[in-house]
């Protein structure tokens, strides 16, 4: 674990906060800063009561300090700049360094104190979404409490009463704050450790972003046409692995900061939904599943027994395993367009159609791209283009995994005997092959495009 602590950073917060003397200073707990993009799972809790930290993928948790018995955390609410996936970076609006901010992780019963100072350009609030706690602690501008105004620091605290699953985020000229990536995890994790444990524990919150390709900060209005589909704001081949060991209880929790509804739909064991952003669902009350509709403004943590192999995770929603780039494309499926596509490339250098035999090659291209955007499908596996983007990502479980180990193991090496390969042997071609093809130049349907009138 290597958290780089930025004295200079936390040195401003404090003189900005409270403007005041070395005695001023220790009133506030050090705002520890991180602006890597890498998975950097937590050691087991220094001081307070015991629990098993989570990992968040592609991201951190916030250290605290123990005062008389209280928790204290520090947020800086702060612009980041945020590599969204190698080759793009964004800048966004974060928590001490990056965006999410920091995991905070807490346990049942805890008394917790959490200064959040404000250093964006504009007032803000945190909502602590899900969390049991008095209404003046809920985070919400105007209705339970003022402003935080730019520069100010505000003080929240409260006893955490059940364990769960929740999220921290503005309830702030919120439209642009969240749009611009403002949020974090908020685990309370149960007072007895063997309660709920599981092997592995991971998170992660869903987010989407409008960046033009070639720009670098979000169109902040965007509604529905979203061009990048992030978990944690990293896009694939950005996202992290998820790894376990053969046999591990994993969890992964879910929450979802966008503007729709994610299918998050899982590759190989069942699991079953076993808690909500609302607690823990009771036993008979699970049911198995391989997709869950993570709502919008919900939270779900799914489980399942690891098994050995490289299973995709990722939002079952098409256009969110894309990245940048993939709206308003015309459909050329069946349309012999190559002549057009190179007259038109001569007059517009950068000029890219769909493929007419779809889309895949476009996976293999090394295609000229404006400066900071991402392919739309890109990535690479043991067997060439993975062609995904966007909400993509996989478990990957080995028999060797080393408990507290989450590095990329690799691909996965199938035994002999569990792996689809080409057939070879002499094939005769199939009679309606060879009709199909008779009749392909009969068909001369054009579809109309586009549908920006809806
Ligand atoms: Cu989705």
């Amino acid at each position: 674990m290597s958290n780089r602590r930025d004295f200079f950073r936390a040195g401003a917060a404090f003189l900005g906060a409270a403007a005041v003397s070395r005695v001023g200073a220790a009133v506030l707990p050090e705002a520890v800063s991180q602006s890597s993009a890498a998975t950097l799972p937590p050691g087991p809790p220094p001081t307070g009561r015991p629990f098993n930290p989570i990992v968040t993928l592609n991201g951190w948790s916030l250290p605290w300090r123990m005062k008389d018995g209280v928790k204290e955390f520090h947020l800086v609410a702060e612009p980041v700049v945020r590599e969204i996936a190698p080759g793009m970076k964004a800048n966004l609006w974060g928590y001490n360094g990056s965006s999410p901010g920091p995991t905070i992780e807490a346990v049942e019963g805890d008394r917790i104190r959490i200064f959040v100072t404000n250093r964006l350009p504009e007032v803000t609030s945190v909502h602590w979404h899900g969390v049991l706690l008095p209404s003046g602690m809920d985070g919400v501008t105007g209705l339970t409490q003022p402003p935080i105004g730019v520069g100010k620091t505000f003080m929240y605290e409260f006893v955490l009463q059940s364990p769960g699953t929740h999220m921290y985020h503005p309830h702030a000229d919120e439209m642009v704050q969240m749009a611009m990536g403002m949020m974090g995890l908020l685990i309370i994790h149960p007072k007895d450790p063997r309660q709920y444990k599981v092997d592995r524990d991971f998170g992660f919150i869903l987010s989407a972003y409008d960046i033009e390709p070639g720009s670098l900060t979000p169109r902040v209005n965007t509604m529905l046409d979203f061009n990048l589909w992030t978990w944690n704001s990293r896009a694939f081949p950005g996202i992290d692995p998820l790894v376990a060991r053969t046999g591990d209880r994993v969890r992964i929790r879910i929450g979802n900061l966008t503007m729709t509804n994610h299918p998050i739909h899982m590759h190989g064991p069942h699991f079953e939904v076993t808690g909500t952003d609302g607690g823990w669902v009771p036993k008979r009350a699970r049911w198995p599943e391989v997709t869950t509709d993570v709502a919008v403004g919900q939270m779900r943590a799914i489980e399942f027994n690891a098994l050995a192999g490289d299973w995709a995770i990722h939002c079952h929603k098409s256009h969110h395993t894309m990245n940048a780039m993939g709206h308003n494309v015309p459909t050329m499926i069946g349309v012999d367009h190559r002549d057009v596509a190179k007259k038109i490339a001569g007059l517009v250098p950068d000029y890219m159609v769909m493929g007419e035999r779809g889309m895949h090659e476009m996976a293999k291209m090394e295609m000229p791209l404006p400066d900071n955007t991402l392919p739309m499908m890109t990535g690479t596996g043991p067997f060439g283009p993975i062609g995904m983007g966007g909400m993509f990502s996989a478990v990957k479980v080995r028999d060797d995994a080393k408990p507290g180990d989450f590095k990329d193991p690799g691909p996965y090496k199938h035994p002999p005997g569990t792996l689809a390969s080409e057939y070879t042997a002499q094939l005769p071609e199939p009679a309606r092959v060879a009709a199909l093809k008779s009749d392909r130049n009969t068909l001369q349907v054009r579809k109309p495009t586009g549908h920006e009138g809806h």
